[in-house]
């Protein structure tokens, strides 16, 4: 079985909630959801790897200095203020247009703060939140550790996930992009052409804008049709495919068939690649609550199979999956199907 990278530090980030139409609704993306996956690996018998310190070189590569310094502070600024919140949350966005693309000025406000850097009110930052995202990072690094010291596959057990994460904004439950430095630091050691397949059940907004127009990162996301009326919304049509970026939007209601069609054509965009890192959601799963994909766990490790066919050092990091009851065993299965080519 696949060795998987593990850190409690993950475990410290307790969304408390996401603001969603202007309500308090319940969080999902719950620090339950790690200790399940890490539960049915154990069962399975995979190897647990404890995650190791890695220095900032990758994660500033990736993301804007300003967006890690903001998530770095940003609770101890808003705990300091007072607020009526006891979570970070945006009320108010510095949209590039506002100041018709002009550096918005550094508000002095703190709860004004959040606005630059947040594209959503659903990803609430509280007191182990930068602990967490910052862990996740170490846990995505140290499974490339893994890999490059000689291992096929590795996985992530990261939380929060992080696909939805751009340059230098957060959202989508997703504070720090975890693939995106994975990827990076894949293709710092081993050269281009790195390939992410992302097939979490949303689009991977994040990684598509992070490497856009890159030939050294293919990028391909299998997820549910954004036209259809789901998240991220205003991104992961078909149209924004190019060379390097494959987008297979799927309908409500698609299942296993179409569904591993889709991941078969990601599998072939991503075959030139020298390294793989796979964005694994499984909240394409039947029963998951977030996503109406329908795919079974059958169809997960057929997916795994799929991926793992193509023989490429492979990374697996963790992204969503909401559905506590069948989240590791649906992990499990994927870990499976790539471990066993
Ligand atoms: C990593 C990942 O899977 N992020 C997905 C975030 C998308 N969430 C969209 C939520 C839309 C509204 N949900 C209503 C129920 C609120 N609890
Ligand atoms: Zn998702």
């Amino acid at each position: 079985m696949v060795s998987f990278v593990w850190s409690d530090d993950c475990l410290r980030h307790e969304p408390g909630a996401e603001v969603w139409v202007g309500t308090r609704t319940q969080a999902t993306e719950v620090p339950a959801r790690a200790i399940a996956i890490r539960e049915a690996l154990l069962e399975a018998g995979a190897p647990e790897v404890p995650a190791v310190a890695h220095d900032d070189m990758a994660l500033l590569a990736v993301h804007d200095p300003a967006l890690v310094e903001f998530l770095r502070t940003a609770w101890e600024d808003w705990s300091t203020a007072a607020l009526p919140s006891d979570r970070v949350v945006p009320y108010v966005f510095a949209r590039s247009e506002l100041t018709s693309g002009r550096v918005p000025a550094a508000p002095t406000a703190v709860w004004a703060r959040p606005g630059l850097f947040a594209y959503d009110t659903m990803t609430l930052i509280g007191p182990g939140t930068w602990e967490a995202a910052r862990a996740a990072i170490d846990v995505a690094l140290t499974a490339v550790d893994l890999v490059t010291d000689g291992e096929r596959v590795a996985y992530a057990c990261c939380r929060p996930p992080g696909h939805h994460v751009t340059r230098s904004l957060y959202g989508g439950c997703c504070y720090l992009n975890n693939t995106a430095v994975a990827a990076t630091e894949l293709l710092t050691r081993l050269g281009g052409p790195v390939a992410v397949v992302d097939i979490d059940a949303h689009h991977g907004n994040g990684t598509q804008e992070l490497f856009l127009d890159r030939g050294d990162v293919l990028t391909a996301s299998v997820h549910v049709d954004p036209g259809a009326g789901w998240f991220p919304h205003f991104l992961g049509f078909a149209a924004e495919s190019d060379a390097s970026n494959l987008n297979l939007p799927l309908a409500p209601g698609t299942g296993d068939d179409g569904w591993l069609a889709a991941v078969r054509e990601a599998a072939e965009f991503a075959a030139p690649a020298h390294a793989l890192v796979v964005a694994l959601g499984v909240d394409a799963a039947a029963g998951d609550p977030e996503s109406p994909l329908e795919v079974s766990a059958a169809g997960y490790r057929e997916a795994g199979r799929i991926l793992g066919e193509l023989g490429l050092p492979t990374v697996v990091v963790q992204e969503g999956g909401y559905d506590l009851a069948t989240i590791g065993e649906f992990v499990v299965e994927t870990l499976t199907g790539l471990a066993t080519v």
